[in-house]
């Protein structure tokens, strides 16, 4: 993939490095520009306009987008890669590629893309310790390895938030370290509320892009502003893993494919999984790339 598909490795500081192996997760500024947040918040805002004016009962048909969850104050959109060009354009973002592979130590595959846009909720109470919707994606044991004494996990998610996020504002929150201790999650989630010094809460400027391992406990932060949140997510995985986001991509979106993307598109059913790794002094690969540099599907 690396001749025909440039991007830049590895994709972390060594500081950034180690505070997602000390933490499970770490965040990036300055991944996105406000022009390109704001083009994919637009283009988000419009998918949901069109989502609410289907009439009632309609189906969505392959390759339409559609709500996971729908409430008032917060929609979940799935299927929504074949709906903008610029929701395959963040996807195939050679930075967040990267980063997602770096964490994998090995190349990656999409294996779903959503999107959130939510206010605060009506069951707000001000003052009360907020209680998250705390889950994990896929369990330490399996989805765990290090190399060259470092963390790796074979289900990453690189998640952008494209409007600021004060601490007010509902980032996501993480039971941090929680990505390498092989208890029941209930249990760590138990503790976290006991000691909320371990639930981390997202707070950065828009266009921060939050890596976690699925292995590590997230969730929803508790939005109390007036403002809404909008973020985007893309969940990668092993080439040897299959596509789990939905819907499968429809047969007229997989031939428009190009050549250099189609492992990262379509995976590959083989055990050779690229592998990629660093050192953690190595030192970040500094060129710049752009949601220009994205893949823009035709439609
Ligand atoms: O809304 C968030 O910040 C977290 C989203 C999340 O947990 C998910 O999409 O699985």
């Amino acid at each position: 993939m690396e001749q025909s598909f440039p991007r830049p490795f590895p994709a972390l500081t060594p500081a950034q490095r180690y505070h997602f192996d000390a933490f499970g997760y770490v965040v990036v500024p300055g991944v996105l520009s406000a022009d390109e947040c704001a083009a994919i918040q637009a283009a988000m805002r419009r998918v949901r306009g069109e989502i609410r004016a289907r009439p009632a009962g309609y189906q969505p048909q392959p390759g339409e987008p559609k709500f996971i969850s729908d409430q008032p104050h917060h929609v979940f959109i799935g299927d929504m890669m074949e709906c903008d060009p610029l929701f395959t354009a963040y996807a195939t973002h050679p930075r967040l590629v990267s980063m997602a592979e770096e964490v994998i130590g090995g190349e990656a595959r999409i294996v779903e893309l959503n999107a959130h846009l939510n206010t605060r909720s009506p069951k707000y109470v001000p003052g009360e310790a907020p209680k998250y919707d705390f889950h994990n994606g896929t369990d330490v044991p399996f989805s765990s390895h290090t190399k060259h004494g470092l963390y790796h996990c074979n289900f990453v998610k690189t998640l952008t938030n494209l409007t600021e996020l004060g601490p007010d504002d509902g980032g996501t929150v993480v039971v941090a370290g929680s990505h390498k201790i092989d208890l029941p999650v209930e249990d760590m989630i138990a503790r976290a509320y006991e000691d909320r010094s371990l639930i981390h809460q997202v707070i950065a400027p828009a266009g921060s892009t939050l890596l976690f391992a699925e292995t590590l406990i997230h969730a929803t932060g508790q939005l109390r502003s007036d403002r809404e949140r909008a973020i985007i997510i893309t969940g990668y995985g092993s080439t040897m893993m299959p596509y789990w986001g939905g819907a499968a991509l429809t047969p007229e979106f997989v031939a428009k494919i190009p050549d250099h993307l189609r492992n990262l598109y379509l995976g590959k059913a083989h055990w050779t999984r690229g592998p990629r790794y660093r050192q953690l002094t190595d030192p970040v690969d500094t060129r710049t790339f752009t949601l220009a540099d994205g893949w823009h599907a035709p439609v």
